[in-house]
């Protein structure tokens, strides 16, 4: 007989961990089946030198319980790795949530069961588990690209994936030559600390970023008293700002009220804040307008040129096809200065490309470049990619894989229709934005249609095809708002991952406004779902 539960949670990162709590709450069974040896998802995972995150801690953490707030002391502006571990370790420890997850259990596939309308989850090993409800929390950013070049496996020294990094592999790369591929996110943060002990290190950029200062610091503890008291108001702002961020959703001005000398200095202040205050305490037409756009952008083009000595490399590093926001921009800590020592060196593969990886290193541009570690920091399949890389089976049979191959269609990015009793914590098509945010406002949801089914003897609650068409239509509509100066570049596009249906994958048109669909739903006894009672469950 396998085990049965209320809810299977599949992930046990900041999600699920969060979707556990709301099911405890109502008093239901409960199991995380994890594929780490650990908790802690995105945070697990990327132990990579730098590691950290690039939102404020005070807010990239739990909302739901004021005694966490309260009581976690976070030592920076924003937590490294180790920080974030630390504070998710805490959580678990203080709800004692550990009792209810399983490691090392990855999942093969999860497979609805009509006739007895319930999910069955089968684990790599054989495990076998069933419950009502079937949640995933797989992230966002979980599924890594793996090295996109021929010739890895017959490289004689040592490479790394950022998204999978060793445990036993720490920052120092004293006295090796090392290679880094990739100039994202992840390799902002990783390049200047590598940059520190490696004898010589190597970039390889495909594209060229707008990388803006973190300005990370030690929090004073008279900044966190100022934290802790204000911790109502800056929920409730989060709630009124299209990224859910704790800042005022609009500075009532767009750059053409500005003379360019107060455009100067306007972006001049909001550069020494850091953070993605530069985005939205500029004007508001930054990525509405492409003039506007344009102005930011050569201000930033005008840094690095200020910042990076050699004016070549300088040249290298300067964005050029595309403007300010049509990538998800990186916060960095001294990224451009890292190209002013003497160790570090930077490869245009558009200029160079890399041919293959060779037993000694890198063949790029017909040079072959000797290293003795190289590391992709190339990305993820993100958003879609740690779902359709399950296999996940709802009515008749029908893969999840198979559903979305012309990109992915959602109610509300939680439920899909043909997928009954199954919900989504950080599904496609949810609002880009915060992401601790956006999961309260997710689970809360969640948690509400299961309470909802309970009272009203509901026994399969599955998303309507028309609400999901409809929700389809009003993603694909809030992508143009913008479009112009966003393009269609990057992961939230699908464009990194040859063959990937190349539709925007989340919902650009404010979290506020995903909140307030979601409100809709829930006040309307969950319009857009299908309710099946119990005598009728299993019938089609
Ligand atoms: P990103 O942002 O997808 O960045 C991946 C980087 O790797 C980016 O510079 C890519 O260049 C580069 N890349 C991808 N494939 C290749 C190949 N085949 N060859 C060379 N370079 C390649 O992933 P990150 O992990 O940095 O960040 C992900 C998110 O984590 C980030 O947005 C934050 O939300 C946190 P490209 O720009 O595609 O030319």
């Amino acid at each position: 007989m396998a085990d049965h539960y209320d809810v299977i949670i599949v992930g046990a990162g900041i999600g699920g961990m969060r979707m556990l709590v709301e099911t405890r709450k109502l008093g239901l069974s409960a199991r995380i089946v994890e594929a780490g040896e650990d908790l802690g998802g995105t945070w697990y995972w990327n132990r990579y030198p730098g590691a950290r995150t690039d939102t404020e801690c005070w807010y990239y953490c739990y909302s739901f319980s004021k005694e966490i707030l309260d009581e976690w002391v976070w030592p920076e502006r924003y937590a490294n790795q180790e920080s974030m571990m630390d504070y998710l370790y805490f959580v678990a420890d203080k709800l004692d949530l550990r009792r209810d997850m399983q490691f090392n259990s990855r999942v093969q596939s999860s497979i609805y069961d009509e006739e007895a309308n319930k999910w069955v989850v089968t684990l790599e090993g054989g495990e076998v588990l069933t419950a009502k409800y079937f949640i995933t929390a797989t992230g966002l950013l979980s599924a890594p690209v793996a090295p996109p070049y021929e010739g890895v496996e017959s490289f004689s020294g040592e490479y790394y994936v950022t998204g999978q990094w060793p445990e036993n592999v720490g920052s120092d790369f004293t006295g090796k030559r090392v290679a880094i591929i990739g100039t994202g996110a992840t390799a902002v943060q990783a390049i200047p600390i590598i940059s520190y002990t490696a004898e010589q290190l190597t970039v390889f950029q495909r594209t060229a970023t707008y990388v803006l200062p973190s300005r990370n610091h030690t929090i004073e503890d008279a900044h966190r008293v100022s934290i802790h008291a204000n911790y109502d108001d800056l929920w409730k702002q989060t709630e009124t700002h299209p990224w859910a961020l704790p800042y005022e959703p609009n500075m009532g001005r767009v750059a053409a009220d500005l003379t360019p000398e107060e455009q100067q200095a306007v972006l001049q202040s909001a550069w020494e804040m850091g953070t993605f205050r530069f985005l939205f305490e500029t004007w508001d037409d930054v990525f509405t307008n492409v003039e506007a756009n344009e102005i930011v952008n050569e201000f930033i083009r005008g840094k690095i040129k200020s910042i990076v000595k050699d004016p070549e490399v300088a040249e290298k590093l300067t964005p050029r096809d595309h403007g300010l926001g049509a990538k998800r921009p990186p916060l960095g800590q001294f990224y451009y200065e890292s190209f002013n020592r003497p160790n570090v060196s930077l490869v245009d593969i558009k200029e160079s490309p890399i041919e293959r990886i060779t037993e000694k290193g890198i063949l790029a541009g017909g040079v072959e470049h000797e290293f003795d570690v190289i590391i992709f920091a190339t990305g993820f399949d993100a958003v879609t990619g740690a779902l359709v890389r399950q296999d996940i089976r709802g009515v008749g049979g029908q893969q999840l894989a198979e559903r979305w191959k012309g990109g992915p269609e959602t109610y509300l990015s939680v439920a899909i229709d043909g997928f009954p009793n199954m919900f989504m914590v950080l599904g496609p098509q949810g609002p880009f934005a915060i992401l601790t945010v956006a999961i309260e406002h997710i689970v809360q949801f969640i948690g509400k249609a299961l309470e909802f089914a309970a009272e009203n003897g509901v026994e399969r609650l599955e998303a309507e095809s028309s609400a999901v068409a409809e929700w389809v239509d009003i993603v694909d509509r809030a992508k143009d708002a913008s479009l112009e100066v966003r393009g269609t570049y990057s992961w939230l596009w699908g464009a990194n991952i040859p063959g990937k249906a190349r539709v925007i994958q989340q919902y650009m048109g404010g979290s506020d406004k995903f909140v307030a669909a979601m409100r809709e739903s829930a006040g309307s006894e969950f319009s857009g779902f299908r309710k099946v009672g119990a005598a009728t469950a299993s019938v089609k």
